[in-house]
């Protein structure tokens, strides 16, 4: 059996607020299941695993120094029996990166009710299999995902 999971990133600015266990309760209500979690300071270099592709961006310097400013949570999460279509839901879930636009668009998304602006957004959320898969294997390099009622562990599929 196979079991899709993303990363989902809990940002400084949400921990800070102490927004932290809230976000995490909203996702529990949604049947999402946290299978890893972990709190503390990303580096520089996790900070900009995650964000690479923005390195020409003006507000990148500034991206990584707020990443690295305070602790994150970084929880592994699915849902489900097979996690299907986990990656996009969270993505869903989470709402428009612009929180301003969040809160127009999608006023139930976590983004529009736990987030501040368009950088300090609350949440991360890997954006295509490629990058839960890159995300998955620098913040939890040991992951394998818990076998359930004495199934066989269950494979990642990322
Ligand atoms: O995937 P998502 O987080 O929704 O947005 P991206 O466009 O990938 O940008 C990643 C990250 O960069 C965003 O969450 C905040 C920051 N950022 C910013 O500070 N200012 C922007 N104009 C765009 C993005
Ligand atoms: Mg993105």
């Amino acid at each position: 059996m196979k079991k899709e999971v993303t990363i989902c990133l809990i940002k400084p600015d949400a921990v800070q607020a102490g927004k932290a266990e809230d976000i995490k309760n909203e996702l529990r209500q949604r049947g999402i299941e946290i299978l890893r979690e972990e709190e503390r300071q990303l580096t520089e270099e996790e900070a900009s695993m995650m964000y690479g592709n923005l390195k020409d961006q003006t507000f990148y310097p500034d991206l990584i120094k707020f990443m690295t400013s305070g602790p994150s949570h970084i929880l592994v999460i699915t849902k489900g029996k097979t996690g299907q279509n986990i990656i996009k839901e969270f993505r869903d879930l989470m709402g428009p990166t612009d929180v301003e636009e969040a809160k127009e668009k999608a006023p139930d998304s976590l983004r529009a009710k736990y987030g501040k602006d368009t950088m300090m957004n609350c949440l991360h959320g890997s954006s295509s299999e490629d990058m839960a898969e890159r995300e998955l294997a620098f913040f939890f390099p040991d992951f394998a995902a818990p076998s359930i009622e004495g199934k066989p562990k269950l494979q990642r599929t990322l």
